[in-house]
């Protein structure tokens, strides 16, 4: 079986060690980062994602799954890291109140640092408040929201609104993503940025944190 086959494979099955091994030795063969993400880790995600769907697994299979996901990744985050880039700018990142889905999220801080920025990740479930408290304490140049699900997605909106009450939403652009979220949303939220996935939007905040 092919290599990033058999990653997407592991991801579907939860079996981290065997992830992280084979996403070392991915590396070693010199398969690029980004090609073991999309092929390998996201693809597993995705298939097991319609198995959900169908109720053929369930959570906790799911999460599992997203343990040995995020583990992959971690090394190659630990790659990008070594190719190293000095800061060109601070972004809060959270997903947002309601929402526990956070392996979109991590992948868009990876790719995030990846190019230079600083990530003050607040996690998930992030009520508003924590977030313009972190505002206030951090200057960022970028408040970056992710949201997955239909009934969190407004809840983006509400956190512009906290920073509009609290007189800090012309010191930040607001980038916002995940995937219910559309551009015709991000537009009618009065959102800075939307981008579908995580390196669209590492190129997004690079260009907002430079242009500041
Ligand atoms: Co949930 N879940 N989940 N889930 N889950 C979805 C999202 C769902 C589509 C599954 C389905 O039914 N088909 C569905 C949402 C339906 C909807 O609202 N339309 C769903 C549901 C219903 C639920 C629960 C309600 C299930 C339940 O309990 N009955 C529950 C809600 C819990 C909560 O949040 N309050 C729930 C729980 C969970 C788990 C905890 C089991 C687990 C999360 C584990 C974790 O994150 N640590 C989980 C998972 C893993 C999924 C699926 C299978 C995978 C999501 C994922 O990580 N995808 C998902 C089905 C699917 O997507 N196929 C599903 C991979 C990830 C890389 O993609 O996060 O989209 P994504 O990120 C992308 C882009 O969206 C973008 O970049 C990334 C790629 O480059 N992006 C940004 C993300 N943030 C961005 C920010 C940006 C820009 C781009 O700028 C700031």
């Amino acid at each position: 079986m092919a290599i990033l086959e058999e990653i997407s494979e592991m991801v579907q099955k939860g079996k981290a060690k065997d992830v992280v091994a084979l996403v070392n030795k991915a590396l070693d063969e010199g398969f690029a980062a980004q090609e073991i993400l999309d092929k390998g880790l996201l693809k597993g995600m995705g298939e097991l994602g319609v198995r959900f769907k169908n109720n053929e697994v369930f959570v906790p299979e799911v999460l599992i799954a997203a343990r040995a996901l995020n583990q992959g990744s971690a090394v190659l985050k630990a790659k990008l890291v070594e190719e190293g880039a000095k800061t060109i700018g601070t972004v809060v990142l959270a997903t947002v109140a309601g929402d526990l889905h956070d392996i979109g999220k991590n992948l868009v801080r990876m790719m995030m640092e990846g190019v230079g920025l600083t990530v003050i990740d607040l996690g998930v479930d992030v009520p508003d408040d924590k977030i313009v408290e972190a505002v206030k304490e951090h200057s960022p140049d970028i408040v970056a929201l992710s949201a997955l699900l239909t009934t969190t997605m407004d809840q983006q909106s509400s956190v512009i609104k906290a920073l509009q009450t609290a007189g800090l939403r012309d010191k930040v652009k607001v980038m916002v993503g995940g995937a219910p979220v559309t551009q015709s949303f991000c537009d009618t939220i009065g959102a800075d940025g939307y981008t579908p996935d995580a390196s669209t939007a590492a190129e997004m905040a690079k260009s907002l944190a430079l242009a500041n």
